[in-house]
């Protein structure tokens, strides 16, 4: 193992911090004027400074236009898709696009295709009530589409859902992206709302019930509830409004009006299963550490236990001198017969972009899409395994494909982690 203080080489690198709002650009719009009575409170705070009011202009800006894009559709059926894991930040904000859309008449599906494998995760969807149901690629086929009028993405934009493919080869139309994340392509939809400057889709949700597209009433027990899943989602994704900025502050301080602090403290008392516990075990054993980041490789694990990943990373940068962790492993769906190599990365470092590092690190497949990407402080990755996938009967066999997968892996990291020395360090 090595050791190395010096990680100038790793800081050349292309990472840029949350990009900002280009101020040339927003200096020469007049700040909007015609806003209703509601909008003004809350978003901006008292002093309303010139940020503030950016951030509160757009939002007004954007509201309107989903109210025209809903009023457009109403009386219509459609289905919002997650990404195949989704996080309590896209669960809540795809409930209150479902709460918005119902006062026109819209009915709303909320989808993923994958599983719900973060105890909280589970918690919040059981205890809240929340309305996302679990389509397979392989029960879509006994779904009739032809109901849907458009789909809709929250939190996502598509490059994490195995349900698109199949959703637009049918033709049914995109209408609405709503996302944090770094624009990750050309999309064509009637409304686009993407603000990676923003820390959670649930800030921007939240935004919209201040502006007026939900009227959120104490005495209705579901908007409690989803209020309750958008203060968890919003601080989920700003690990525990630690990296929260002005925006979600004030979106946390609206919803604490509303919002469930029971519930949610018995969402997050959620205790982790014995399986993930193993996983982490695994991540402990098997990393290594090299100039401040923390790599390591868990193996093989079930499709449920996906989320393990993430919380073995979670643990691993809690470790001294740490400041990045890499945590990955084959996840394998027996049903499916389908492997996927799935990685997580959480950084404490504030120049790292987990964006930038992802993409650098692992480049693109053959059809120019990334393999993965992030946001502040987290990243994820999932490389498919084609030809590869399954057929791991004979231990031997997937012994030395995980240890082939294992090496590829640790080699793309270590030439961003430890430039200068392009080798596999065996401990
Ligand atoms: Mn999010």
């Amino acid at each position: 193992m090595q050791f190395n203080s010096s990680i100038t080489e790793f800081e050349s690198l292309p990472l840029i911090l949350n990009p900002t709002i280009d101020e040339a650009e927003f200096d020469n719009k007049p700040v909007e004027v015609p806003l209703s009575k509601q909008s003004i409170v809350g978003l901006t705070g008292e002093s309303g400074n010139s940020v503030g009011q950016r951030c509160h202009s757009l939002a007004h800006q954007k509201s309107e236009e989903l109210r025209q894009m809903f009023l457009a559709h109403r009386h219509e059926r459609h289905l919002v898709i997650l990404q195949d894991f989704p996080d309590p930040d896209a669960l809540s904000a795809a409930w209150a696009y479902q709460l918005i859309a119902q006062q026109y008449d819209i009915k709303c599906d909320i989808i993923y295709a994958g599983t719900l494998s973060h105890q909280e995760n589970i918690a919040l969807v059981k205890l809240t009530g929340l309305p996302a149901q679990r389509w397979t690629l392989q029960n879509l086929k006994s779904k009739d589409l032809s109901s849907y009028q458009g789909f809709v993405l929250i939190d996502n934009q598509g490059t994490t859902s195995g349900l698109v493919p199949m959703v637009q080869h049918v033709g049914i139309p995109l209408l609405v992206v709503i996302d944090h994340h770094n624009l990750q392509g050309d999309l064509k939809s009637e409304f686009v709302d993407i603000r990676p400057d923003v820390r959670a889709t649930a800030t921007i949700f939240t935004q919209y019930l201040q502006m007026g597209l939900l009227n959120l009433d104490s005495s209705i027990n579901q908007h409690v509830k989803c209020a309750t899943a958008l203060m968890h989602g919003l601080r989920s994704d700003t690990n525990r409004l630690m990296q929260a900025q002005e925006e979600d502050f004030m979106a946390a301080a609206y919803l604490s009006k509303f919002y469930d602090a029971q519930l949610l403290n018995a969402v997050l008392q959620a205790n982790r299963s014995k399986r993930v516990m193993d996983v982490i075990e695994r991540s402990l054993k098997n990393r290594i550490v090299q100039n401040n980041f923390s790599i390591a490789g868990v193996g093989y694990l079930r499709y449920d236990d996906r989320d393990a990943i993430p919380q073995a990373a979670d643990f691993l940068v809690t470790e001294e001198n740490v400041h990045t962790a890499v945590v990955y492993g084959i996840v394998h769906d027996e049903d499916d017969e389908l492997e996927v190599v799935i990685g997580s990365l959480r950084t404490s470092k504030l120049t790292l972009d987990p964006d930038e590092f992802i993409k650098e690190a692992f480049g693109q497949d053959s059809s120019g899409r990334f393999f993965g990407g992030g946001r502040t402080s987290a990243g994820g990755f999932e490389i498919p395994m084609g030809f590869l996938s399954g057929s791991n009967e004979n231990s031997a066999y997937a012994k030395m494909k995980w240890e082939v997968f294992d090496a590829q892996i640790k080699q793309k990291l270590l030439r961003l982690v430890s430039p200068k020395d392009n080798l596999i360090q065996s401990e």
